[in-house]
């Protein structure tokens, strides 16, 4: 199964694209449209909510394995590029970049922007991205030029990330919830993602950053009851020992991971952020969690110093007030929300 995240800028044509590849489901920052109707089962997750949060897009591309960047005619205004930097510091490996809107625009227009696209994306991880031109009106001259192109694209890519996700399955498992609620008679209900392993129905397991014993008590994909959910699954799962109001987005359903509310990451800054100095708020993205924190320290090549410039690399520390799980494989990401662009870094744990 492959997530496919659904970004770009605003009136990019996001919404009604993923309307189109399948039916809307959970909304909450971001929706789901599910598609089971053929052999490989696909969600798709509309950041709707980006740029006004970036959460939504992080949420999004973090749920998700795989991205299509919607960029409209009117081409590669500073939220495009934001979302090209996201996926930049995200190292994002699979992904299409769609040309939105073609029936309002022309050939020409359209080779000057690919044309563009590939300047700008060199060097990035989308460098290699194909580029296809689509619309989604019927009532255009050519109707849903390159949708079927798209999914047709979709599909290969998927092959090759159910490829990876079976290499997962021998992990211990990991689950990244994305929304918990209260089901009247079933009890606590929390969607989500299995990130690695197999989770399995009847799991005696932990929740975190909580760190409580919770046993799995029934697993839905696609709202068909399954014994085992692999690596890429998208999950509904039934807990016991634990109640919907306590669990927040980000909350990880495994046997064991660190919790923590102060970080000393290994980061490498965006060249499009400006300097990071200390006692400066950053915002912090690992997995589906997010939260502020505050730089206590910057240190480059063992040296505590005041700022870290843009391009470069440095350790920093990093303080926050709540309880986040992550593991030391899980790519954090840094934003100042006060800039225009605003993904400053990208870091591992040391
Ligand atoms: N002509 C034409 N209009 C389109 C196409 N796709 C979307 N639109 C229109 O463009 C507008 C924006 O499309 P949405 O799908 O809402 O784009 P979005 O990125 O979700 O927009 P926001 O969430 O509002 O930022 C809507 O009025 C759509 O009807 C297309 O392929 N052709
Ligand atoms: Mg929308």
């Amino acid at each position: 199964m492959t997530n496919v995240a659904i970004i770009g800028t605003e009136k990019s044509g996001r919404t009604t694209l993923a309307a189109n590849l399948g039916k809307k489901g959970t909304s909450s920052d971001i929706t789901l449209y599910n598609n089971d109707k053929e052999d490989v089962k696909l969600a798709f997750v509309d950041s709707h909510s980006y740029p006004k949060t970036l959460k939504s897009l992080v949420t999004a591309l973090n749920i998700a394995d795989m991205a299509i960047l919607c960029i409209p005619p009117q081409g590669l205004d500073a939220h495009t590029g934001e979302c090209i930097i996201a996926l930049d510091l995200l190292g994002y490996k699979h992904g299409i970049i769609t040309l939105t809107r073609s029936d309002s625009t022309h050939m020409h227009a359209i080779d000057e922007l690919k044309a563009k696209i590939k300047a700008i994306t060199a060097g990035t991880a989308l460098q290699d991205w194909e580029c296809i031109s689509i619309n989604t009106n019927k009532s255009a001259k050519v109707p849903f030029e390159g949708v079927e192109e798209l999914k047709a694209k979709i599909h290969a890519m998927a092959e090759k990330i159910a490829a990876e996700q079976a290499e997962l399955n021998s992990l211990p498992a990991r689950v990244f919830i994305d929304h918990a609620f209260n089901v009247t008679g079933k009890g606590c209900v929390v969607l989500g993602v299995v990130k690695q392993g197999i989770s399995r129905d009847k799991d005696k397991t932990k929740i975190y950053p909580m760190d409580r014993d919770i046993e799995i008590r029934s697993i839905q994909s696609h709202d068909v009851d399954i014994t085992e959910a692999p690596t890429g699954t998208r999950v509904g799962m039934r807990l016991k020992n634990v109640q919907a109001k306590d669990i927040e987005r980000g909350f990880i359903i495994s046997d064991k991971e660190i919790v923590s509310t102060d970080y000393t990451l290994e980061c490498t800054l965006s060249k499009f952020t400006r300097k990071v100095e200390t006692a400066s708020v950053l915002h912090l993205f690992v997995g589906l969690e997010s939260e502020p924190v505050r730089v206590e320290k910057i240190l480059v090549d063992g040296q505590e110093v005041k700022e870290a410039k843009p391009g470069t690399t440095c350790v920093l520390e990093l303080s926050g007030n709540k309880k986040v799980a992550y593991s030391k494989e899980d790519r954090f990401l840094l934003a100042n929300l006060d800039l225009t662009q605003r993904f400053a870094a990208y870091g591992f744990s040391k």
